[in-house]
């Protein structure tokens, strides 16, 4: 057993990884993060590698081809996110190297508070009152029953279970749609397209917590907008590749939704000039429903790295394809 423990610990001195992350204002806090997990390890912040040959780990987000090109012995790369749709289109990841997703509670939690946010807002009504301040009005509405409110998340994976069970003790109504049965408790489960059907028709508000695909590309469109009861609400949180906006436009013009709750956009950032920031029922959020803890994801990262090290399979495994 001494000799087993050892040998990880000889292994672990000799792991080596690079960091990069193109949306972050500093890669230092995953350095600090990383060093404190695995002191006197190699840690470099992509381009500045020094030994190239000898890195194990890619810590990215959004990394150039070139990383994988000069980098020939990766073992494995740790997506610095949930969502690795950016990651496979790009293509730059060589077939043979596993991709781990970020699962991590702290991401979770960051979800769970947002998309709570967005459906007590619609159930207690503040978009009106929001826009009500705006005109000096004493607008007083009739007050909304939680156990008649419908909520349909799409996507009952890691986020959306937890958002789904952080809903159900309000007494909203909560369902799910999946491409698997699931078994959340409290929640109504719901799959294939028969079932998306039935779900949609009852959705007082729908939550989009889909991984990009090329499945999941555009299903937030006029065709999935008609299936809804007319006045529903959008909350889309999962990519602004599922979103067509002259669909969401249209549907709101028709009625059909009431409110839409923007925080992924097709293109990021949103153009200053785009037509959404100044409509009266949408409300825009600039794609921070759940942001990467540097401190957070580097515990989950550092505890897979082990796992690998050791020969067991990590959390959060890509299947390359079903696309997330
Ligand atoms: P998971 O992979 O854990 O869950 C995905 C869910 O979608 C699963 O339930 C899966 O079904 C379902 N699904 C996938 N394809 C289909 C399909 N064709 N039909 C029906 N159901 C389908 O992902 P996460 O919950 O971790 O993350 C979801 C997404 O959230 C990420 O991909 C990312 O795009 C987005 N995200 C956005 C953030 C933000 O700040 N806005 C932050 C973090 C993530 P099954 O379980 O049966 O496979
Ligand atoms: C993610 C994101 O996928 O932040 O983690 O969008």
């Amino acid at each position: 057993m001494d000799f087993i423990i050892q040998t990880i610990r000889a292994k672990e001195f000799y792991m080596s990884f690079v960091i990069f992350d193109a949306t972050a204002i500093s890669n230092d806090p995953y350095v600090t993060f990383l060093n404190e997990q695995f002191p006197k390890r190699s840690i470099q912040v992509w381009p500045d590698v020094d030994d190239p040959e000898n890195v194990d780990y890619a810590l990215v987000w959004k990394p150039p081809a070139e990383l994988f090109e000069k980098l020939p012995n990766l073992k494995a790369v740790f997506n610095l996110g949930a969502g690795v749709d950016a990651l496979l289109k790009s293509n730059v990841v060589p077939d043979h190297l596993p991709i781990i997703r970020l699962i991590d509670p702290i991401l979770n939690q960051g979800m769970v508070e947002y998309v709570t946010w967005a459906v007590l807002r619609y159930h207690r009504q503040l978009h009106h009152y929001d826009n009500a301040q705006k005109r000096a009005e004493w607008l007083k509405l009739s007050p909304t029953d939680a156990r008649t409110t419908r909520v349909g998340i799409l996507g009952l994976g890691e986020l959306g279970q937890a958002c789904a069970q952080a809903l159900c003790p309000f007494g909203f109504k909560v369902m799910g749609w999946s491409r698997s049965e699931k078994q959340v408790g409290g929640v109504d489960s719901f799959y294939g397209t028969d079932g998306l059907n039935v779900m949609l028709g009852q959705c007082d508000m729908v939550v989009c917590l889909l991984p990009l695909t090329d499945e999941t590309q555009g299903i937030l469109n006029t065709t999935l907008f008609s299936k809804l009861p007319k006045g529903a609400k959008l909350i889309h949180v999962a990519r602004g590749g599922h979103m067509v906006m002259d669909d969401v436009t249209q549907a709101l013009d028709e009625g059909r939704l009431e409110h839409a709750t923007l925080d992924v956009f097709p293109e990021e950032p949103l153009r200053t000039d785009h037509d959404f920031w100044a409509h009266p029922q949408i409300t825009i959020t600039p794609h921070i429903a759940s942001q990467t803890l540097p401190s957070a994801a580097i515990e989950i990262i550092a505890d897979n790295a082990r796992r690998l090290e050791k020969g067991d399979k990590p959390v959060g495994l890509v299947n390359r394809d079903k696309g997330y």
